[in-house]
């Protein structure tokens, strides 16, 4: 009976780590609506290009600051978030943004010209209206899920098609 009764308790023990590993979900590092992108959008570029562009504001929904540090996507080999830097001689060019500080309870826009996600290496074609999903890291390895709409953007009133 001793012996039946602690090979249970190590039957349970194993299936409640084994449930733990496979969902993986550690509930503190799921940092859920405190950090969401308002309008994310990917622009769908020509089908055979690896590289789209995404775009949106971020959403600090905390009381403080989330600073991110990288981004996967299950669609992308790479995301990175990159800035423009335009020099005097009216050249531009993109600068990856090692980290991105979201205000406490603040908003960062990203948009044509300026600061926006890179997305390299396309895994599949995209879908016109279809969500990627964007997870991204912070300081403290929370990760936040974001949903971003694949749009064309010559539909999207969008003045500038010289840079993303
Ligand atoms: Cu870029």
């Amino acid at each position: 009976m001793k012996n039946y009764l602690s090979f249970m308790m190590l039957t349970t023990l194993f299936i409640s780590s084994a449930h733990a590993f496979m969902s993986g979900i550690k509930p503190d590092l799921d940092g859920g609506a405190a950090l969401e992108i308002i309008d994310g959008v990917i622009h769908k570029g020509p089908p055979n290009s690896p590289v789209s562009v995404g775009y949106g504001t971020f959403k600090n929904n905390t009381g403080k600051d989330i600073v991110l540090k990288h981004y996967t996507s299950p669609v992308y080999d790479k995301v990175e978030a990159h800035t423009m830097e335009y020099s005097s001689d009216g050249t531009a060019k993109m600068l990856q943004k090692e980290s991105l500080t979201v205000p406490a309870n603040g908003e960062i826009k990203s948009k044509s010209g300026g600061l926006h996600l890179m997305l390299m290496g396309k895994r599949r074609e995209l879908v016109l209206d279809e969500n990627i999903m964007i997870v991204t890291y912070d300081e403290n390895e929370v990760r936040y899920m974001l949903n971003l709409k694949v749009i064309d953007p010559r539909s999207h009133n969008n003045h500038d098609h010289h840079m993303h």
